[in-house]
């Protein structure tokens, strides 16, 4: 049930910022955040294999890790969420797409200029030196995952190379976190798409829109929150409830 005062915003926007989590590709296959890891990663903690300080104590645990979600998403494809925001941005005179998201499935789906607040998966860089490496990494070589693996080395300085993503305790990189903001204090409507809003300071762009005036939705299975005045909780999974939004605010599209 979507309610009609949140569909004619939609209809109306002049500016819609689309704020995703790992919830977004959930139907794609990728483990959330915060799911409990399992096989053989189930005697870890997402949240403290994702710090420097783990890198630092056991680089090969930490890369193997990575390296065994950048396979998953390598053979993992968009699902109708990814595709139901490239299908809103052809309707809407201005769309700001930011995802906490390491994995490139909105580019893969269609979006372009994809604010990146927490980086990448697939852009490392040197650990000590900062340097990305000359050559992309390949394939990963370990079909199921779930090793130890030492990380490449610099060729710079032979330091380890380490994931371009943003580890707990670091920076977030300053463009993308100013753009966000920005978009997040000029739009008519926030769509907050799978994500639990625990980490900081990305859950304070849902937050700005609202204080902006904004009306903002968020689509969760587990939604439940809503300061009720402009604010929407749609409790459903975003492939379903996203191209049921669309549809209802501009008709079938055929996407
Ligand atoms: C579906 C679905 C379906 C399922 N459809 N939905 C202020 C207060 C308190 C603490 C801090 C603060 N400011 C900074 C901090 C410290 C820290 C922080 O926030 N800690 C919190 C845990 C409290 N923040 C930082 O350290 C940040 N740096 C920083 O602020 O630097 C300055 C500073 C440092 C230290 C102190 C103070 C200032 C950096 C944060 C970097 C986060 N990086 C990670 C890892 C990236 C690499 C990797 O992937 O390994 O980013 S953590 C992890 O969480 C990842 C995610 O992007 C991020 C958010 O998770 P997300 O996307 O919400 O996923 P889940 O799993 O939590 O939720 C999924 C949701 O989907 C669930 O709700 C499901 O229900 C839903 N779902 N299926 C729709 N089909
Ligand atoms: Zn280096």
């Amino acid at each position: 049930m979507i309610p009609d005062a949140l569909i004619n915003a939609v209809r109306d926007a002049r500016h819609i910022v689309i704020f995703t989590g790992a919830g977004v590709s959930a139907e794609s296959g990728i483990p959330t955040f915060r799911d409990p890891l399992t096989g053989l990663w189930e005697r870890f903690d997402a949240a403290s294999l994702a710090t420097p300080e783990a890198f630092r104590a056991d680089p090969a645990l930490v890369w193997g890790w990575y390296e065994w979600r950048r396979m998953k998403v390598l053979q993992a494809e968009p699902n109708p969420a990814h595709r139901a925001i490239v299908e809103l941005a052809r309707h809407v005179p201005h769309l700001t797409l930011v995802t906490q998201n390491v994995d490139d499935l909105h580019e893969r789906a269609g979006s372009t200029d994809v604010l990146h607040l927490h980086g990448s998966l697939h852009q490392p860089r040197c650990f000590t030196c900062g340097k990305p490496p000359e050559e992309p990494l390949g394939t990963p070589d370990e079909p199921e995952g779930g090793r130890r693996l030492q990380p490449p080395q610099c060729e710079r300085c032979g330091g380890h190379l380490r994931p371009g993503v943003v580890w707990f305790g670091e920076s977030l990189p300053a463009y993308q976190l100013d753009a966000a903001f920005a978009a997040a204090k000029d739009c008519d409507v926030l769509i907050s798409i799978g994500t639990s809003g625990f980490v900081y300071p990305a859950a304070e762009v849902p937050n700005l829109a609202w204080q902006a005036g904004a009306v903002v939705a968020h689509v969760n299975p587990l939604a439940n929150i809503s300061r009720g005045e402009r604010e929407y909780a749609l409790a459903g999974a975003a492939g379903e409830t996203l191209p049921m939004l669309i549809e209802r605010a501009f008709g079938r599209t055929g996407s």
